[in-house]
């Protein structure tokens, strides 16, 4: 059966700086790579992404700072892949990331808790929704962890 996927996505933030470095690290933890593609999010998309968190003080800084930029957009696969890929991005809030998770993604590379440079999915059941959401119902065996491109054959 079909491994597990989740929804990562590098933050407008990460982008300019960071994103060869973390699309690296995420081949190179063996995660592969199943769709990629970069995006500016629309407010409406935005909103549907985050929709769990509407009711939320932060939510409208959330959307705003989501469509302020190109996002680039991942399906990821491995084993146990929601918990290993939160894992590997560490906590939401980078003060704490750095102290209890010093190697993760968030403690090296996001800037404060609204700017905190990536995206994964909390659940299995929240990670299928988004991934409809975002990339409709395309459905893949390619593996872009070699080169991260989109193979055009
Ligand atoms: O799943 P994760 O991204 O680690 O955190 P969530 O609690 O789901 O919050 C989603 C998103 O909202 C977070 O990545 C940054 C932002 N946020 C915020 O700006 N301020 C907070 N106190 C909590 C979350
Ligand atoms: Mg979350």
């Amino acid at each position: 059966f079909p491994k597990q996927q989740t929804l990562a996505i590098i933050k407008p933030d990460a982008m300019a700086e960071h994103r060869e470095e973390i699309l690296g690290e995420i081949r190179a933890a063996g995660f592969s790579i199943s769709q990629l593609k970069e995006a500016v999010l629309s407010r409406d998309m935005a909103e549907e992404l985050y929709r769990e968190h509407r009711d939320k003080p932060f939510y409208r800084q959330l959307v705003d700072f989501m469509c302020s930029g190109p996002c680039m957009l991942l399906v990821l696969t491995k084993e146990n892949t929601v918990e290993e890929w939160r894992s590997m991005m560490g906590p939401t809030d980078p003060v704490l990331a750095k102290v209890t998770a010093p190697g993760s993604l968030r403690a090296r590379f996001a800037s404060d808790i609204l700017h905190n440079a990536l995206h994964g999915s909390s659940n299995q059941e929240h990670a299928q929704e988004k991934i409809h959401f975002l990339f409709g119902d395309i459905t893949s065996d390619r593996d872009l962890t070699s080169n991260g491109k989109m193979d055009p054959t």
